[in-house]
């Protein structure tokens, strides 16, 4: 560590990060633990859209901690008055307002600005008001910079495998400047593999009037007994290398220096080339790299003949250092190991893990939703409609057209009958005390049962059990007789013989148009024959037909095994479709009474029979 006066950072610098980027701060976390830290560098997140103060989780290694987000950054600082550095990383259009609001606290000393693209009168503001209040400022358009051991602005050094292979978790003898924030990354990686490490490094900005200088760096760099070499990487356009020149030879910078601009391919150019950067333009002779790599090379820094040659340069001027004793190589450590994000892991194939649920009908984290592999536009270019829909769902199956038909029907049918019902009863009652659309309308779904609506899989289960076991229609009325159970899917409190329900004529018909078998809704036909022989109202009811015709659908379509559309039965599948169907009913009651605005229901006294004893 350092107790270094001039530097910026040290190992106990503690950061704001401003706007909401979580994965930066997490990446300075994850930098600090690295480095043995103490503490984590960032105690709190400004983020002025924030509704209010609150909590975000990150990981300190392997733990869960929890960073407060405020949206005030004077609250915040207040809060945290150790805080001395500001990473701001607000849009190029808010970058200027918030930097000014951060150079209003005397709190803060240094502040990096990320945003690409801020205008330069903003620029040029920003400068003379941080030099007025002595603040550093490191920006805009830059990753920012970072001190091995100690500190790091936000990504810079990249992922956490780079910070290991550049050493960056410790502080070596290097101080860098540079200009992009790209390369400054190349530097960390050039420097670690030809000295003994980065120990500071600098990113001052791409814009073509930084913020900052090198020098502003630099000196800082001199004013460390930490630092012993300088390695500078400059850039085609500006004129901010002169004033290394001038620094190196009046002696305000003594420690050997290892320079280089890019960009020295602009000259092959007949024209004015803008490398990426804003900046990265010559508009005159001595602004070229060329132009300024001659000068700094005359002012004393030792300057290769091309990129290429820079590490070795590096390399042989740090070695010489070493040699005359003047630079004591520091020592190597081992970092701290940090876990592997589980995502992360996960995609690049280094761990698996049980899963908890398993699904089979829907995914919708594709491109496109699909419905049993089917994607959704599939399903509207087929005019799958919404039994082709339900059948995927529920049965993993493309059923037949007639089948998709089927179940259309199933749900026109028994979409409503009446106000009178159970269902519909209850949800009318429930609407009229005032509740909501979901209320009513499960307070309506709780009804359907075995006596109401919810004999579909019961009637399907015993008949096809019955015809299954070869039982004459008589045999089974009286097996269910001396059983003292209710055929399910017979009788009908208002329907009969006499007043034949028009539905259960529908699904006949329709069963025996299309379906390939007819033999259980058949049977169950041959049952009803016996039961209204005692009573005209136990006719195979509504239930009851569409139960049977549906164990016919499952066992004559093709598309399902003996044992699976026996599961399907025994699931509990067909009650479904009544549920599904009513729905509809359910709701157009709950909407009625709201429209009709009917009031609370009370029921009459008188039509109930009070029967309570008095207790002696
Ligand atoms: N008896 C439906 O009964 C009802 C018998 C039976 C043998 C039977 C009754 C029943 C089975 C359940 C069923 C679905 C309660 C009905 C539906 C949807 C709906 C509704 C709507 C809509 C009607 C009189 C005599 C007694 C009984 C005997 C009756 N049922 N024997 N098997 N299944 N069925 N539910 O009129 O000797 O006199 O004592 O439970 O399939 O829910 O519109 O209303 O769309 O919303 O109250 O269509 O049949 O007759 O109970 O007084 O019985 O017949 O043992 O014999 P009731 P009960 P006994 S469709």
């Amino acid at each position: 560590g350092t107790s270094d006066k001039t530097s910026l950072f040290s190992e106990s610098t503690s950061a704001i990060v401003y706007g909401m980027q979580p994965r930066a701060v997490q990446n300075m976390l994850d930098f600090d633990f690295m480095c043995r830290r103490a503490t984590p560098s960032v105690p709190c997140i400004v983020y002025p859209f924030a509704s209010g103060m609150h909590y975000r989780q990150f990981y300190w290694s392997s733990k869960e901690i929890m960073v407060p987000v405020y949206p005030s950054l004077s609250k915040a600082l207040e809060k945290f008055p150790e805080v001395d550095v500001v990473v701001n990383f607000a849009s190029s259009r808010s970058a200027y307002e918030s930097t000014l609001e951060i150079l209003r606290h005397p709190q803060i000393r240094t502040v990096a600005i990320i945003a690409e693209g801020v205008p330069e009168r903003h620029t040029r503001h920003l400068l003379r008001e941080s030099k007025a209040k002595n603040v550093a400022i490191i920006g805009p358009a830059t990753v920012g910079g970072i001190k091995p051991g100690s500190f790091r602005i936000g990504n810079t050094g990249g992922m956490l495998d780079n910070i290991v292979e550049s050493k960056l978790y410790r502080a070596g003898s290097v101080g860098y400047v540079a200009r992009s924030g790209g390369l400054s990354n190349e530097l960390n990686n050039i420097i670690s593999r030809v000295t003994d490490g980065v120990f500071e490094g600098v990113a001052i900005g791409g814009d073509r009037y930084p913020i900052s200088s090198y020098m502003d760096f630099l000196l800082r760099y001199e004013g460390s007994d930490e630092c012993k070499m300088f390695v500078l990487l400059g850039e085609v356009g500006g004129t901010l290398e002169y004033q290394v020149c001038e620094a190196l030879r009046s002696g305000k910078l003594t420690k050997p220096m290892v320079a280089w601009c890019t960009g020295t391919c602009a000259k092959v150019f007949p024209y004015e080339v803008q490398f990426g950067h804003a900046g990265a333009l010559a508009q005159a002779q001595e602004e070229t790299a060329s132009a300024k790599n001659d000068a700094l090379r005359k002012a004393g820094a030792y300057v290769p003949d091309n990129f290429e040659q820079f590490a070795e340069l590096i390399r042989t001027v740090y070695d010489a250092e070493v040699e005359a004793n003047r630079l004591l190589p520091r020592p190597e450590v081992v970092p701290p190991k940090i876990p592997v994000d589980y995502s992360w892991a996960r995609k690049l194939g280094l761990i698996r893990k049980p899963t908890m649920f398993v699904s089979s009908i829907v995914d919708e984290r594709g491109d496109e939703l699909c419905y049993s592999g089917v994607p959704i536009t599939q399903i509207f270019k087929n005019e799958m409609g919404i039994g082709g829909v339900l059948g995927l769902l529920w049965f993993r199956r493309k059923l037949p057209a007639y089948g998709s038909k089927f179940i259309e029907m199933v749900l026109m049918i028994t979409a409503d009958h009446g106000p009178a019902v159970s269902g519909a009863h209850n949800t009318i009652i429930t609407t009229r005390a005032g509740k909501d659309l979901i209320s009513s309308l499960v307070s309506g779904l709780l009804t359907i049962g075995p006596r109401f609506g919810g004999a579909l899989d019961g009637a399907a289960q015993r008949f096809s059990w019955a015809y299954d076991k070869g039982l004459s229609p008589v045999q089974f009325v009286k097996t269910m007789r001396s059983r003292k159970e209710l055929i399910l899917g017979i009788g009908h409190k208002v329907k009969s013989v006499e007043n034949p329900d028009k539905r259960v004529t529908i699904v006949i018909d329709f069963c025996k148009k299309h379906f390939k078998s007819t033999k259980i809704l058949d049977y169950a036909l041959e049952v009803e024959k016996v039961t209204t022989r005692k009573k005209s109202n136990l006719i195979l009811n509504v239930d009851g037909a569409i139960g049977v015709a549906f164990v016919d659908f499952l066992r004559s379509c093709g598309l399902f095994s003996a044992e699976e559309a026996q599961e399907y039965i025994e699931m509990g599948a067909l009650n479904g479709l009544f549920v599904l169907g009513r729905s509809m009913g359910f709701i157009g009651h709950h909407l009625d009474q709201k429209r009709l605005k009917q009031g609370l229901y009370r029921h009459p006294t008188d039509d109930i029979a009070y029967m309570v004893d008095k207790i002696h």
